[in-house]
Order: C-alpha cells, then sequence, then structure tokens
C-alpha cells in the first residue's frame, strides 16, 4: 500500500486564522481525501505553532501566561477546522511533550553532526518575521522588507548552523529532482537565493524564555523557525512512535503559502542532510489570497468574511469556490460576487438539478434503482468520459491543479446533462420504451455515483449528500462504473443546493464601475491598429515605492526573454509585497516615458473602475506568451 503524508504548516497562534489559512488547509485535506479514496494510507498534519517571542509578547499584552494565551488561542484553530470539514490525523501543539521530546532528540543529533557551533552575533531583527534581517535586505531605514516596521538591533551569543555547507547539495538535490520545489517559480526563486550564497544561521536566542531549551546548552532556548520545522517529525513520533514514523518519513508533500518556501525548501532539508535523514519529496507553495488586490490585514481592515458566506451558501460551497476559482501558486482575490454566481451557475444548476430531475423521473416512474437492460445511442460515450475523467483528475491532482479538477468533473457533469436532454429520457414512459428509460436513469444516477466520488475530496458533504438521495447506504468511494445496485429506494431528494436569492440574502453586490469611455463610434479603431499592440505575459519580480508618488510604483517584470522596468499607478490599490510573484499583461511596444525621474518601459494592463484590478492570466502561462 502507497503511503502519503502531507502537512499544513504549523499556523502561529497570535493571531485568530483567516481565510488564508483556511485556504492551504483545504487544498491539504482535498490531498489527504483524495489520497484516501484512492486507497492510500495516509496522514495527514496541522497544528499550531505555539513558541516564541512574538507570541510571549501577545501573550503578555493580553495580560496572560504564555501557556494559558496558548491553551486559549489553540481551540480557535481546531474548532474552526471541524468547522471546514478538515479530516487531519493529528493537531499538533509545539507545547505539546510529544513535540518537546522530538524536537530535543533532533538537536542532539544536530549539535552531534558537527554542523552546530557558537558565535557572537549581533544585526537588525524584525519581531513579526522572527528572523534576523540579512545585509542584503536592509535598507538605510532599517525597516523590514516584509512588515515595513522598524527593525531592532539585537547583539547577542547565538549557537550558528553551518548552512552554507550545504549549498552545494541543495542545488544538486534542486537540479536532480525538478519538482521538489513547486511550482516554478517559486523553485526559480529559490536557485537564485541558492545563487547569491548561503550564510550560516543562527538557531538559538539567549534573550527569548518562550520557547525549547537547547539539550546541549539549557541557557538557550531554539530558534522559534528551527523548532518549527521539526514539527514534521515530531508529529508523526520521531521520539515517541517509531513505526508511524518510519512508516511516513519523508513527508510527500508540505504544503504552504509562498511567504515561508525559503525555511522550507533549503534550511529544513539542510537540517535532515546533516543528521542524514530523507528529505521531503516536495515543498508546494500557493499564492495568496487576497481582498480587493491586497493582503489580508485585521489591523487594517481587509477581511474576508468566511463566516456569513459559509451561513449563506454552506460550506461546500464555500469550499468550491475557493478550490474551483484560484489558480493554484497565483495570487488570487476573493469576490463574495464569483461565489454567488459560481453557485448558481456550478452547484446549483449543473450539479443540483441534475440529480433532482434524475430522482424525479425515477420517482414517477420507477420503483426504486432499474436495471439497464437496454442499452441505446450515448451511453458508451457517458461511460467512456466518465473513465476519461478520473484519469484526467488525477493528472490535475498531481499537479495541484485544483480548479481544472474541478473543472474536469464539471465538464462530465455537463455531459451528463445533454445526454439527459438528448436522449429526451422523460417521453420514454410507455410500456414499450420504458425498458430503455430506465437503462438510461440508470446510467444517469450511476454517473452521479460516480460524481459523488469524484468530487468527495472537495465537497465531501455533497458527496455523502448524493449518495444518500441515491439509496446507498454507505458511502462508495470506488470509481469504476457498474456498481450502482438495481433496486435501491431512492429518496425524493431535498435540493442539494437550494437558490439563493441575491437581494433577500443581501449578497455583496459588485461595485458598479463608471464607464469612462463616451460615445462606441467615434472610439472605433481597425483591426490592424489593434494589432499593432505587442501585448505579453511578465511576472513582477520587484516592487517597490517611488519617493514622492504615492499613487506610483516602480516595478521590474520578467518577460521570460528580457526584464522590464515599469512605472504603474497602483500604489493605492496594490502594496508591493503582494504584487510579487504576480503574472500580469505587458504592453511592451509602448514608447519608453520618464515618470518622476524614474523610467518607464512599458505597461501593465489593470481594470480601472472604481477600484483598480489589475489583468492577470486565468491559469499561469509561460513568460514572454503572447496576447492577442
Ligand atoms: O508562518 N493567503 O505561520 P503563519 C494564503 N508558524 N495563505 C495564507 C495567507 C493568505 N493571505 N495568509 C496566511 C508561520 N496563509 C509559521 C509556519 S511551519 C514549520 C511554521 C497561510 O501563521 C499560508 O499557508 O504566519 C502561509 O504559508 C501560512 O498561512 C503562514 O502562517
Amino acid at each position: 500500500m502507497n503511503t502519503f503524508y502531507i502537512t499544513t504548516p504549523i499556523y502561529y497562534v497570535n493571531g485568530e486564522p483567516h481565510a488564508g489559512h483556511a485556504y492551504t488547509t483545504i487544498v491539504s485535506d482535498v490531498l489527504a481525501r483524495y489520497h484516501r479514496i484512492k486507497g492510500d494510507q495516509v496522514f495527514f498534519l496541522t497544528g499550531v505553532d505555539e513558541h516564541g517571542a512574538n507570541v510571549h509578547k501577545v501573550a503578555e499584552n493580553a495580560g496572560l501566561a504564555p501557556q494559558a494565551y496558548c491553551d486559549k488561542m489553540t481551540p480557535i484553530f481546531t474548532e474552526l477546522w471541524e468547522r471546514l470539514n478538515i479530516s487531519h490525523d493529528i493537531f499538533l501543539r509545539t507545547t505539546s511533550d510529544m513535540h518537546k521530546r522530538g524536537a530535543k532528540k533532533f538537536l542532539t543529533a544536530l549539535y552531534d553532526s558537527g554542523d552546530v557551533y557558537k558565535a557572537p552575533y549581533e544585526g537588525y531583527y524584525c519581531r513579526p518575521c522572527e528572523r534576523f534581517v540579512p545585509e542584503k535586505e536592509l535598507t538605510d531605514e532599517k525597516i523590514c522588507p516584509i512588515h515595513k516596521l522598524p527593525l531592532e538591533w539585537i547583539e547577542e551569543e547565538n549557537y550558528f548552523f553551518r548552512l552554507s555547507k550545504y549549498q552545494d547539495r541543495l542545488l544538486a538535490h534542486i537540479h536532480e529532482n525538478p519538482l521538489f520545489i513547486y511550482p516554478e517559480s517559486r523553485r526559480n526563486e529559490l536557485l537564485s537565493v541558492l545563487d547569491s550564497g548561503l550564510e550560516d544561521i543562527s538557531i538559538s536566542r539567549s534573550s527569548v524564555s518562550w520557547g525549547i531549551s537547547l539539550p546541549f546548552d539549557p541557557e538557550h532556548i531554539v530558534y522559534v523557525w528551527i523548532e518549527a520545522l521539526m514539527n514534521y517529525m515530531t508529529a508523526l513520533g520521531y521520539e515517541t512512535d517509531n513505526e508511524r514514523y518510519h512508516t511516513f518519513w519523508p513527508a510527500n508533500v508540505h504544503m504552504m503559502a509562498k511567504d515561508i518556501t525559503r525555511f522550507h525548501a533549503l534550511i529544513w532539508p539542510a537540517m535532515l542532510m546533516a543528521i542524514d535523514l530523507p528529505l521531503p519529496k516536495q515543498i508546494v507553495a500557493h499564492g495568496w489570497l487576497t481582498k480587493d488586490g491586497e493582503a489580508l490585514s485585521k489591523t487594517r481592515g481587509i477581511v474576508i468574511d468566511m463566516d456569513t458566506d459559509i451561513e449563506t451558501y454552506g460550506l461546500d460551497a464555500f469550499r468550491y469556490y475557493l478550490l474551483r476559482e484560484f489558480s493554484f501558486g497565483n495570487d488570487g482575490d476573493y469576490r463574495p460576487t464569483r461565489l454567488h454566481e459560481r453557485y448558481n451557475a456550478d452547484l446549483a444548476n449543473d450539479l443540483g438539478n441534475l440529480l433532482n430531475r434524475v430522482l424525479g423521473l425515477l420517482n414517477k416512474n420507477f420503483d426504486g434503482i432499474p436495471a439497464p437492460t437496454t442499452p441505446g445511442e450515448f451511453d458508451d460515450e457517458v461511460k467512456e468520459m466518465a473513465q476519461t475523467t478520473v484519469d484526467k483528475l488525477d493528472e490535475h491532482i498531481n499537479a495541484f491543479a485544483f480548479d481544472s479538477a474541478l473543472e474536469t468533473i464539471w465538464e462530465f457533469v455537463r455531459r451528463v446533462n445533454r445526454y439527459v436532454q438528448q436522449t429526451e429520457v422523460w417521453t420514454l414512459a410507455k410500456p414499450e420504451t420504458k425498458p430503455r428509460m430506465g437503462t438510461i436513469l440508470y446510467n444517469s444516477l450511476e454517473a452521479l455515483r460516480f460524481v459523488s466520488v469524484l468530487i468527495s475530496p472537495f465537497i465531501p458533504d455533497t458527496a455523502e449528500k448524493i449518495q444518500k438521495q441515491i439509496g446507498l447506504a454507505e458511502f462508495d468511494t470506488v470509481a469504476d462504473w457498474g456498481r450502482l445496485p438495481v433496486d435501491l429506494k431512492v429518496s425524493k431528494g431535498e435540493p442539494i443546493f437550494p437558490r439563493v436569492d441575491l437581494k433577500k440574502e443581501k449578497a455583496p453586490q459588485p461595485k458598479a464601475s463608471k464607464p469612462k469611455q463616451k460615445s462606441k463610434e467615434t472610439n472605433l479603431i481597425s483591426f490592424a491598429d489593434f494589432q499593432k499592440l505587442d501585448l505579453r505575459i511578465g511576472n513582477i519580480i520587484s516592487a517597490e515605492p517611488i519617493e514622492g508618488a504615492d499613487r506610483l510604483l516602480k516595478l521590474q517584470v520578467d518577460l521570460g526573454t528580457e526584464k522590464r522596468q515599469v512605472v504603474a499607478g497602483i500604489a493605492e490599490h496594490y502594496k508591493p509585497d503582494v504584487l510579487i510573484g504576480k503574472q500580469v499583461i505587458v504592453v511592451v511596444n509602448l514608447e519608453p516615458a520618464t515618470i518622476r525621474n524614474v523610467e518607464s518601459h512599458g505597461m501593465i494592463l489593470a481594470a480601472s473602475g472604481d477600484s483598480v484590478v489589475l489583468a492577470t492570466p486565468e491559469t499561469e502561462v509561460p513568460l514572454g506568451t503572447q496576447v492577442k
């Protein structure tokens, strides 16, 4: 039996979980559930990161001892995962005995490897990042490049890990295992980090008290990031459950967003190399979930109201929307109006109506599921498509293309709808055609059972509801055609996705953007004129404000064959850090211009109404691809 070990990051407890955390955990849940229905032995880990100066400080501010604070925060995470139907096998707390014992064993092994040494350290420290900011990232203002907050100068004796020693081995590993860091954009980013050279990193703090002490020097507390990475092994029972640890290590997938890939794809593998343990198979990073194009931030009021949307549309609609709408690896903007549209079109209409219609016809004309005795036109096409859907789904899931995976299933749902339509099954109730009617309804219901298996990793409650309505007593996870037993008594069937009335529910309306153009005719251009535009796909690799120009950002855009500097008037709508890694459409043959003393070689396209939203390709495409 294959094993499949999947992990989410362990989330900091210094704030409540939000939709971004939910997204990582839901995509990991899909993978875990998918591998379970394939028959793999799965272990799915999530949990919380409870140590470190940051958590300590927040606890102090709340007037609580750190442990009491963690005990208060942690249930907020476990309750959310329950509400989101997350099927994890373990929820790890870093304050647990199991983790502490495993971490000490790991640290001892690391020390014994000879790659840990003590040295004085001084540098600029960012508390929210919990890291020293390297020299090359420092600006004159000594501001954190991520949090834009002033850095603290810290001097202390620290233990260091000889990360620099592993530079060549890491490089070789990444080259020999092209899928080790996924997707490619992240792989390239980390290869360029490696190119610029790795420095040794400090792995302890003497100024921090909330954490695990080093087994070889109890005066020092292990740096929270080093401790956190070890959770992937301690949760298996590295010190406490040898059998489980050996069954599942190395992990198949460490899932996360792109913010923490350096720790996972460089530092963590080097630590494992130092103590001769196998490396995780894949470090996989998705993009940011944003709101109105901006990074989520509770303090700035940029939040996604998951609770309202789940209450209005149901949990599965929320899960479906996140998985169907966002292209994994790219940033995605959360829009309740799109959730509404997807709910009505895909869930209520395509799937819900199909189930209702087939069950309705069956109930009206048969007493239980009829036997498929009378084959006819279109049957084989539907059966074949069922099988190809399974194969395509597997490819998409292995590439983390959850949107394409769902689209593939929905192509099949729409094909079955068409089958019902093409065969005009409702006209076949006469005695001479009734056996054919029974066959079509059997096939349609078997197709729906099939669909229920395939959607079960994504929207598990809906999958179960469908099988219940079909009359199956236990959930059948096997996608093989013809397993549906005859004579089952189907239920009448409540709509699985009742219509949600926008006005009644006061669902958010899209902002009406003021059309800027005046009349149509006078604005017409010829096709030849349009063809003069050279539009290309580029990737934003850096973004920074322009002094004295509040509306402008200076962007460096990678077009595949060349890099361009572009000035864009989007600073009021996008924070620089959310832009990094975004694919955009660039007008590359625009005359260069100098704007506020900064040269601009091109222009990026954006929808520009009440708010400004960048035009991005629906899925990631090769850099330099022409847009026509
Ligand atoms: O980094 N969009 O914890 P953390 C998508 N404790 N995903 C998002 C997101 C967003 N807007 N915001 C957060 C830590 N995430 C460490 C991890 S692991 C050994 C230690 C998700 O609470 C995403 O998965 O800051 C991101 O990588 C993670 O939360 C960061 O969680």
